[in-house]
């Protein structure tokens, strides 16, 4: 009994210590059966249809819901989180209407291939000293990140639904290393959320039908990474210039206060997407997009889902200079792309000049949803001169 206790904190002080090394800023323990109240909470968000269209959500609910259904041979679950806390105040781009505001944590390379071979050499390391087995999720698995997180106690899940942490905020990405391996597990934390509502207040689509819930369908990260059709009208101007998830509910909690910025060079940041210019985004074709956004996490959206997002910001930025570059999508091969374009040429040049547009591409257009969108934009134009 000794030895197995003995050999137990030897295999936690190994965790720790090549989690450090690894450039995991926390690491706690957890069981699969920490999470009693998950399942019910997940069958509800799906039952209200909040997940729209993530169908694969759905699909999971029991293995998502219930680790031991996932993997019925996991006796402990391990937590990583690593923070990558801006240097700067995201929602300053967002005052800067001809540049795209794309989320903190796509401006460094894709988080998954960051974390994921770090996670793995971790559990190589556990398999070494403790054998049995072991398998490491970041995202993509039926794993629900965030309650684990939080009865590990690297933080608690805030209003907003993310894990906050008192030493990082709201800035951390999680991963989980599930092992055969019986650990002590650590304190869950509590909610230290109060009366503050700053998550919920600020965010531009009222996608918080009440504290801790939200409703994926109105969260502009859904709409502008998840959603593969239109963005629909109701949020076109409340999305603003955000053209790659948005970061609004994170960036206003207070404690992010007593976060410090992440190094740059550990999540591989990348200047050029601080604020980058509309007119050069919305020149990418297929080839330059997959170029520019090598290694990014952007690139899984595809060219026309991010030229979409990126006239929507066209179409709110009041620039008549980006007309040109938006006419020239009016003929683009996606009627996605075509679609987005109308819209927002509708808002840069003036009722005459669209009204001479239209009619000849009208003409033109065979896609019913891109002549949909000719005849509203033309109707809101009358209506709005009117
Ligand atoms: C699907 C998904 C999304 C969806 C849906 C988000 C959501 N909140 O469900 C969309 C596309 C909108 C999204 C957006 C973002 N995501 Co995301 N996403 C996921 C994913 C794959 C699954 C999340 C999930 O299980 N949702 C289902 C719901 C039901 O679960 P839940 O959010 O835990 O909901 C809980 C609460 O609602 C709570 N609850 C319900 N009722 C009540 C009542 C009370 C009183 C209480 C206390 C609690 C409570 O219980 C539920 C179950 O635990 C995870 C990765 C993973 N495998 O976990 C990443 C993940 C959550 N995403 C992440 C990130 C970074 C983001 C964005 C910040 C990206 C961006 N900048 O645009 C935004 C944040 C938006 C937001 N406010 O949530 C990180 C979050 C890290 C963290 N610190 O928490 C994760 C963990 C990925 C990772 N590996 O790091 N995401």
């Amino acid at each position: 009994m000794r030895t197995s206790i003995s050999k137990t904190e030897n295999l936690r002080a190994l965790i720790d210590r090549e989690a450090r090394r690894a450039g995991f800023d926390a690491v706690a323990v957890t069981t699969p059966d920490a999470i009693p109240q998950a399942p019910a909470r997940l069958a509800e968000f799906v039952a209200d249809g909040f997940h729209g269209s993530m169908g694969w959500i759905a699909d999971t609910l029991k293995r998502r819901g219930e680790p031991t259904a996932l993997w019925p041979e996991v006796r402990s679950i391990i937590v990583l989180a690593m923070n990558y806390g801006p240097d700067h105040d995201p929602r300053a781009v967002l005052a800067k209407r001809d540049r795209g505001a794309i989320s903190v944590y796509a401006q460094n390379r894709d988080y998954h291939d960051v974390m994921k071979g770090r996670l793995k050499e971790i559990a190589g390391k556990i398999v070494a000293r403790a054998g049995g087995d072991v398998k490491v999720f970041v995202d993509t698995a039926p794993v629900m990140e965030k309650p684990l997180a939080e009865a590990a106690g690297l933080g608690w899940q805030g209003k907003h639904t993310n894990l906050v942490s008192r030493e990082h905020g709201s800035w951390l990405f999680l991963g989980t290393i599930f092992t055969t391996a019986e650990l002590a597990p650590d304190t869950p934390e509590d909610d230290h959320c109060g009366s503050c509502r700053a998550c919920l207040d600020v965010c531009p689509t009222d996608a918080f039908p009440a504290p801790y819930r939200l409703d994926a369908r109105r969260c502009i990260s859904y709409l502008t990474i998840e959603n593969k059709g239109p963005i629909p009208h109701e949020f076109r101007e409340k999305i603003g210039n955000r053209i790659y998830g948005c970061d609004d509910c994170l960036a206003a909690c207070p404690w992010n206060k007593f976060a410090q910025a992440a190094s740059e060079a550990k999540l591989v940041a990348r200047a050029d997407l601080r604020e980058p210019p509309l007119t050069d985004l919305l020149a990418l074709d297929d080839a330059a997009f997959r170029s520019f956004f090598t290694g990014s996490p952007i690139k899984r959206i595809g060219r026309d889902r991010f030229v979409r997002n990126a006239l929507i910001a066209a179409g709110n930025s009041g620039e008549p200079s980006l007309r040109d570059a938006v006419c020239a999508l009016l003929g683009d091969a996606s009627p996605l792309v075509r679609g987005a374009a109308v819209w927002a040429l509708s808002r840069l040049v003036p009722e005459t000049e669209f009204a001479k547009c239209a009619s000849a591409a009208l003409k033109a257009e065979g896609d019913e949803a891109v002549r949909r969108e000719w005849r509203l934009a033309l109707a809101n134009q009358i209506e709005a001169h009117a």
